[in-house]
């Protein structure tokens, strides 16, 4: 696989709306946009820094994965999500091919009309990992 960069980083949170005033005020990054992602049953919301993004997660729904790990005492960073080059399901395909769990099989889309795809954090180095790409590149 060819990752050129960390696209963002995922952090989870209660309230979108309580946390984007240290967000913008304090750092002074500013919120671009805001969109829902049904399959993945979240909020979220996109800032910039520089070329990486942080995208913020709130949960629309108590089965959503960040419910959960809110409810479990989960704060801050929930997962990276590294840009890969050559396609999600390659990426995907490669790491299973070298021990990785994944949690996606195949990809699904995500915010911001990109493709991702999870690896399980139990084997990757504990962080929830995201591999994501463009959906009409
Ligand atoms: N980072 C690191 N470890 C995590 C984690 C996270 N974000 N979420 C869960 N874990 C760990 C737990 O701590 C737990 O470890 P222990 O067994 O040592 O306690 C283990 O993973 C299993 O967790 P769990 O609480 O039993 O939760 P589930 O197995 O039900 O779900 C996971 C965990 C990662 C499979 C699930 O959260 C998932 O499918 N995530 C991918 C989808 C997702 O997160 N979507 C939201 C963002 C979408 C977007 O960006 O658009």
């Amino acid at each position: 696989m060819k990752i050129s960069r960390i696209d963002h980083l995922g952090i989870g949170v209660e309230s979108i709306d309580a946390v984007l005033p240290y967000f913008e005020n304090v750092l002074g990054l500013k919120c671009y946009a805001v969109e829902e992602v049904a399959d993945q049953k979240v909020k979220t919301a996109f800032l910039k820094v520089g070329e990486v993004k942080i995208e913020l997660l709130e949960p629309t729904s108590p089965e959503s994965a960040v419910a959960k790990w809110l409810e479990k005492g989960g704060k801050g960073v929930h997962h990276v999500a590294f840009a890969v080059e050559d396609g999600v399901a390659e990426a995907l395909v490669e790491a299973e091919g070298k021990g990785v769990r994944l949690i996606d099989k195949a990809p699904r889309p995500g915010a911001e009309q990109m493709m991702i795809g999870f690896l399980h954090p139990k084997t990757t180095a504990g962080i929830l990992t995201e591999f994501c790409e463009p959906q009409n590149k």
